[in-house]
């Protein structure tokens, strides 16, 4: 791609964190540099340029690119998670030290829990800078390491190209597959020869299910119904451990795991709930302030973009590096308390 030649401008109402933190320095100073892959400014910030709704607008080609074009990264991932280009991350996955009893036994609001973690690997570059046989390399390992989990966590591999257009629009319907055509994805370089090298593994009972080659090469996915959020780290936590014996993974020690978009790096894990909150929800300002007090993001039931259908919503911790996997899922589970008791209240 052409380096870009004079600091862009954004759209009025653009509010993304890339609209916020591209200043003329900054620009002047990124705007010839680009990593040992080829990857420069206009890749980084093309998703954002082109969607001016982007709340954050850039993604990284390689881990490289966090430090080659840190002027701009190092800002927007302290807006973003609030951590300092000083701070180390720091990891604990152990279920042990997670204090989460169900929120809701009885089943009258939480519809289901999802926790998910994203991975690279460490040899090869990121989506947006990877090349089309370097993909499909990754998809063979990824494939080579699944194949021998054991026991509940066995499973299939089913790859994008050639599946049933009527069986991937149910998996996606049922919340258990990426959607395809996303246009954030799109200009950021992560759809280039869509489908080939994409697909999903999961399990029997698909409460274990690994999205391969979408935003990152690994989307590994622990989900099931009910609010049973301990049962769902502690899958999620045996079943990285083994692939992690199997695969390298790409981590800093100031960023943890390297991700695509600075939003996913540290822990890269989304823990959510969909859940039912028909009477708070008509009060959108309270919901918004409860979410905001536990550091929650509020999405749609699919996924990120998406709206909300029948007062039911996506919770989840906004917050991903500098705070660990068990006080990621702390945190969601403190704000999930917090809204059903005011529910109650109503
Ligand atoms: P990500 O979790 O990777 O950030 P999305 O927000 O796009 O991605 O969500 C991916 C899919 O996961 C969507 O279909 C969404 O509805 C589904 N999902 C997210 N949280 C839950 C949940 N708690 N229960 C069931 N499905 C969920
Ligand atoms: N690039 C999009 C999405 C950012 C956060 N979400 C994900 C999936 N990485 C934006 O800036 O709004």
């Amino acid at each position: 791609m052409k380096n870009l030649n004079k600091l862009p401008t954004f759209a009025n109402g653009c509010d993304s964190l890339l609209s916020k933190h591209l200043t003329d320095t900054v620009f002047a100073e990124l705007k010839d540099k680009h990593t040992r892959n080829g990857f420069d400014l206009q890749q980084v910030i093309n998703s954002g340029l082109i969607n001016t709704d982007s709340s954050i607008g850039v993604y990284a080609g390689d881990k490289a690119s966090y430090s080659t074009f840190s002027a701009l990264f190092d800002p927007i991932i302290e807006s973003y998670h609030g951590f300092k280009k000083t701070e180390q991350h720091q990891s604990n996955f152990n279920p042990n030290d997670l204090d989460a009893p169900n929120p809701d036994p009885e089943n009258n609001y939480i519809i289901s829990t999802r926790i998910r973690v994203a991975r690279n690997l460490s040899a090869l570059p990121l989506g947006s800078a990877i090349s089309k046989r370097q993909r499909k390399i990754v998809e063979r390992l990824i494939v080579v390491a699944l194949n021998k989990l054991q026991g509940k966590l066995a499973g299939t591999y089913f790859p994008l190209q050639g599946m049933i257009e009527a069986e991937r629009v149910k998996l996606v319907a049922d919340h258990f597959l990426f959607k395809a055509g996303d246009r954030f994805l799109e200009a950021a370089g992560l759809n280039r020869e869509w489908p080939e090298g994409r697909g999903i593994f999961h399990n029997d009972e698909k409460t274990f299910l690994v999205w391969v080659n979408e935003e990152d090469q690994l989307r590994m996915i622990s989900m099931q119904m009910g609010g049973d959020i301990k049962a769902v780290f502690s899958r999620l936590s045996t079943a990285v451990a083994e692939l992690e014996t199997a695969l390298r993974f790409s981590k800093s020690d100031h960023l943890g795991y390297i991700t695509s978009c600075p939003s996913n790096l540290g822990t890269a894990m989304r823990a959510s709930v969909h859940i039912k909150l028909p009477r708070l929800s008509k009060n959108m300002p309270e919901f918004e302030k409860i979410a905001k007090q536990y550091q929650l993001q509020i999405r749609g039931i699919h996924g990120e973009h998406s709206e909300s259908q029948g007062s039911t919503y996506d919770i989840s911790n906004r917050r991903r590096l500098g705070v660990t996997e068990v006080e990621c899922v702390q945190v969601l589970h403190a704000g999930v308390l917090a809204l059903i008791n005011r529910e109650k209240l109503f």
